[in-house]
């Protein structure tokens, strides 16, 4: 397979996703809400990932296009919980893409702790033969759940997908103490949110 043919339409998608999304964030500026994109990243499936995850999975190579959903894949931090799902009605509403899945490992988190939104999307790219509709798999997270994905996504390239038992457990404690840590950030948001509404008030009642 002429591996770098078959992957370009996905690195286009991949490249303009990301200004896309990462646009989001200028347009927030000019309002006064909070943007709910803290930053953006996105790559195309490395080939030798892409052959493990086909063996592994089952998946013929000329299959790859419809049955490998994140050969694209986008990943979108956010600094809040609640950001997630304004991010992710964000891109429902999108009608340069058509949603065609979403997982939610956030209210179900996987065996493995890890959490994230997943949502899969069909983008048509505009190549040199013509339109062609690349499926991309934009994960939705917070900077927490970033933060556990990287080093457990590490730490199992480390041992070769078989991680100690210990070390599991450990992870699983990790992945805990990150979703508290996620609460905790909202709850001090909240309370700041409603101390600043006092503090406007208050200021608006003393102007008039
Ligand atoms: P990479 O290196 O990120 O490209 P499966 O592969 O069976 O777990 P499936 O059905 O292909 O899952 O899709 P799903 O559940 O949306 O997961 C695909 C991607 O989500 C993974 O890609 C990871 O990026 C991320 N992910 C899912 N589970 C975990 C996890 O337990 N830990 C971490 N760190 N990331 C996870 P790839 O292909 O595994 O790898």
């Amino acid at each position: 397979m002429e591996w770098e043919i078959f992957l370009a339409p996905y690195k286009q998608a991949v490249d303009e996703l990301k200004v896309k999304l990462r646009g989001y964030r200028e347009l927030y500026e000019v309002t006064s809400e909070n943007t709910p994109i803290e930053f953006v990243t996105g790559r195309v499936k490395p080939i030798p990932s892409i052959i493990e995850k086909a063996r592994r999975k089952r998946i013929p190579l000329t299959q790859l296009n419809t049955q490998m959903q994140d050969l694209a894949g986008i990943r979108v931090m956010c600094q809040f919980v609640d950001d997630i799902r304004r991010v992710v009605e964000l891109i429902r509403s999108r009608t340069d893409l058509i949603v065609v899945e979403e997982r939610d490992y956030i209210s179900e988190k996987k065996k493995s702790g890890y959490r994230s939104y997943h949502v899969v999307v069909q983008y048509p790219v505009q190549t040199v033969s013509g339109e062609k509709k690349i499926l991309v798999e934009i994960q939705v997270r917070t900077l927490a759940m970033n933060f556990w994905a990287t080093i457990e996504h590490s730490l199992n390239y480390k041992y070769n997908g078989k991680i100690p038992t210990d070390v599991k457990k450990r992870l699983l404690r990790a992945a805990e103490a990150a979703f508290r840590l996620d609460e905790e950030m909202s709850q001090i948001r909240d309370e700041i949110q409603v101390a600043q509404l006092r503090f406007n008030q208050k200021n608006s009642e003393q102007e008039s």
